[in-house]
């Protein structure tokens, strides 16, 4: 089975039913931790995400949208602004993305279900129970809550089918064993509650097939069968391997996983998933994490409730890493927390603008202003005021890898955030502004700074799970590139003549009151472009003669450049070329519906060039972008490239 060296890491699979949120976003970002924090370990990690994209609820959606299954999930997950353009954004290093529409996934998960029903596993037999559509569960009435779904709250409904089903029931002792060794759940309260809720209340055989819908893998040898989502979901995991298939040949390297997942899905990832495996008799997961949820004003986020915070805005707004780092710093692992954007803007100040960044700036600065940027070779010893630091800094591998083994990404950044407090003190306690001021005390100056760099290598270096391109860019500064795990266990790795790079701040302070009152107001503006959308009606419009059409002069523009409009919250400037040789400007309504507009630079777009002047929030716009409009989505009309700019529409 799996090697000594290797890690196998897994995040969920997102239902591609809508855009992901900052809930889907932190775990996959805390995973991409927890692999980044493994390859700095020196293992051969494997890290790998994906999407579970059959179900009569994606089924349900495509038709709403008027597209098939297979369209609506190519958009969500492929498409602009979709979930592996969120992962890109957010620095995400998987090695592998599965999508369970993936052929190979198709192929294996029909060997799976023929392979488990060969052994009597599953069995054919009839279904009744109380069924929750939206959440594609049926539910025992004793797992109801006041009658409704225990997951969402919703109705639920009596339903009956014929179906097949998993001999769940068989495995309860052994699962339960599962449970209660070692630490194959974590955090150890999801065990009670795993034991207390499903397996002493007695497991019941789990229903794995439908005949209701057909967005889902049909069951080869019974076509009017889909596989029903727990054996097509979970089986990703050794899918992706190339279990049961010619795709991939990384299962008996890799397996078994460590698997993170959100509370609400321990259920099927520490009871039925084992289960399955003891079935198809393969070594069980090494571990489940079961992550809390990110709550907004105490409630679960949700598209419908409108309350979801958006990823690719805070992420333009503040950064990537500052995002990243904010959410692993601020929410401890194991429990739900409360999101808010005063703690995300008083996380930077604090930690990142404060005692990362300016520590940073001021011991760089230091070296640049006493030394001319170089360090001299002659240095003090170090003396009992250095001990303290020296120490910290130099065992902090040790305290940091202790919490990241156990998946605690916040108490790890805590222990680097105690050392970089500590370097903050030491240039108060030493008051290099004071030595400079007695050449004598000079080479005692050197050794105070070279043991902030020292610091701050450390501490940069061991922040690299969380904000990978700031731990590059503090190495950097140091001109240094040693970010391996055995140069962050010493202390005096660095040259002592070394020279630094001075650049601008890593992290700028933000305006808090400012910033809160600007991000009240866009999203009072997508609420309510989300109202508008949601009571917009097609207009009838009058006929129009061909004539009058005509009087339109509609060209093909390309974009030359495109910004945000200061004092607006929904218009962009666009520069084009509309192909008579000098720039034309037109403003447009497109924020909302571009968190990155930069993509559009150099894509061609339809536009009227005949229109009078308006001047828009100070700006004068010449000219009207075609845009098309469908429930709350707004896009250009981009056209071919081939189209020559300039070209008149006819
Ligand atoms: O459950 N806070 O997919 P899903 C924290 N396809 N994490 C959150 C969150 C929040 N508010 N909202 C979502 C599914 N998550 C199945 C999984 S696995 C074989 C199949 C995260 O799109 C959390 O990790 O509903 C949760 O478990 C996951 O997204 C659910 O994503």
């Amino acid at each position: 089975m799996s090697q000594e060296n290797t890690f196998f890491i897994t995040t969920p699979i997102y239902y591609p039913s809508d855009k992901l949120h900052i809930g889907h976003t932190y775990c996959t970002v805390a995973t991409d931790s927890f692999a980044r924090y493994k390859r700095l370990r020196g293992y051969d990690v494997m890290f790998l995400t994906g999407t579970d994209e059959h179900g009569q609820k994606i089924e349900e959606k495509a038709k709403e949208a008027g597209v098939t299954p297979k369209q609506f999930v190519d958009h969500i997950v492929e498409g602009e602004g979709g979930i592996l353009d969120l992962w890109k954004l957010m620095n995400v290093s998987n090695d592998r993305f599965i999508r369970t529409t993936d052929d190979y996934h198709v192929e294996s998960v029909q060997r799976i279900f023929r392979k488990m029903y060969d052994n009597g596993d599953i069995y054919k037999g009839k279904y009744s129970g109380m069924y929750c559509t939206p959440c594609e569960s049926f539910w025992t009435e004793s797992q109801l809550v006041d009658g409704k779904c225990p997951d969402c709250g919703r109705e639920v409904k009596y339903a009956e089918e014929e179906a097949y089903f998993f001999r769940l029931s068989k495995y309860a002792q052994p699962v339960k064993e599962l449970l209660l060794s070692g630490e194959f759940l974590q955090p150890m309260s999801r065990v009670n509650e795993m034991i207390k809720n499903f397996i002493d209340p007695g497991l019941e055989d789990l229903c794995v097939s439908r005949t209701s819908f057909s967005w889902g893998i049909p069951v080869d040898f019974d076509p009017g069968h889909v596989v029903y989502v727990w054996i097509d979901a979970l089986t990703n995991y050794i899918t992706a391997l190339g279990y049961m298939n010619d795709k991939y040949d990384d299962y008996e390297k890799y397996w078994p996983a460590v698997h993170i997942v959100g509370k609400e899905i321990v259920r099927f990832h520490s009871i039925i998933w084992p289960a399955m495996l003891m079935s198809l008799g393969l070594p069980l997961p090494k571990k489940v994490y079961g992550h809390g949820w990110l709550l907004i004003d105490g409630g679960k986020m949700s598209k419908s409730k409108g309350n979801v915070a958006d990823p690719y805005l805070l992420a333009e707004r503040y950064g990537v890493d500052a995002l990243r780092f904010f959410l692993l710093r601020t929410f401890p692992f194991g429990s739900d927390g409360n999101f808010s954007n005063e703690l995300l803007i008083n996380c930077i100040n604090a930690d990142l603008a404060n005692d990362l960044g300016n520590l940073v700036s001021r011991t760089t600065a230091m070296v640049k202003k006493y030394f001319g940027g170089k360090l001299p070779m002659e240095q003090e010893a170090d003396d009992a005021m250095d001990a303290e630091l020296i120490s910290m800094a130099g065992g902090l591998h040790a305290a940091y890898a202790e919490q990241m083994d156990k998946f605690q990404p916040q108490n790890a950044i805590g222990e680097i955030f105690k050392v970089l407090s500590r370097a903050n003190k030491y240039i108060d306690e030493n008051a290099p502004w004071l030595l400079v001021k007695d050449e004598s005390k000079k080479p005692r100056l050197a050794r105070v700074l070279y043991n902030l760099l020292e610091t701050i290598r450390i501490c940069g270096g061991l922040l690299v799970p969380f904000m990978p391109d700031t731990s590059a860019e503090i190495a950097k500064r140091l001109n240094t590139a040693a970010v391996d795990w055995d140069s962050l266990t010493k202390f005096g790795v660095l040259a002592a003549d070394t020279e630094v790079v001075i650049g601008d701040a890593l992290f700028p302070r933000i305006d808090a009151k400012k910033e809160l009152e600007e991000l009240e107001a866009i999203h009072a503006a997508q609420m309510a472009a989300k109202a508008a959308a949601e009571n917009h009606f097609v207009p009838v419009r009058e006929n129009v003669s061909v004539d009058d059409f005509y009087k339109a002069d509609l060209r093909v523009c390309k974009i030359l450049a495109v910004e945000k409009v200061k004092k607006s919250d929904k218009l962009l400037k666009f520069t084009l070329d509309d192909g008579s040789g000098s720039d034309r400007q037109i403003l447009s309504g497109m924020q909302p519906f571009y968190p990155d507009p930069q993509i559009l630079v150099g894509k061609k777009v339809l536009a009227i060039l005949n229109l009078p002047t308006r001047k828009m929030a100070g700006e004068p716009s010449n000219g009207m972008l075609l845009s098309a409009e469908k429930d709350d989505t707004v896009k250009l009309t981009l056209v071919d490239d081939a189209i020559p700019t300039g070209a008149q529409l006819s």
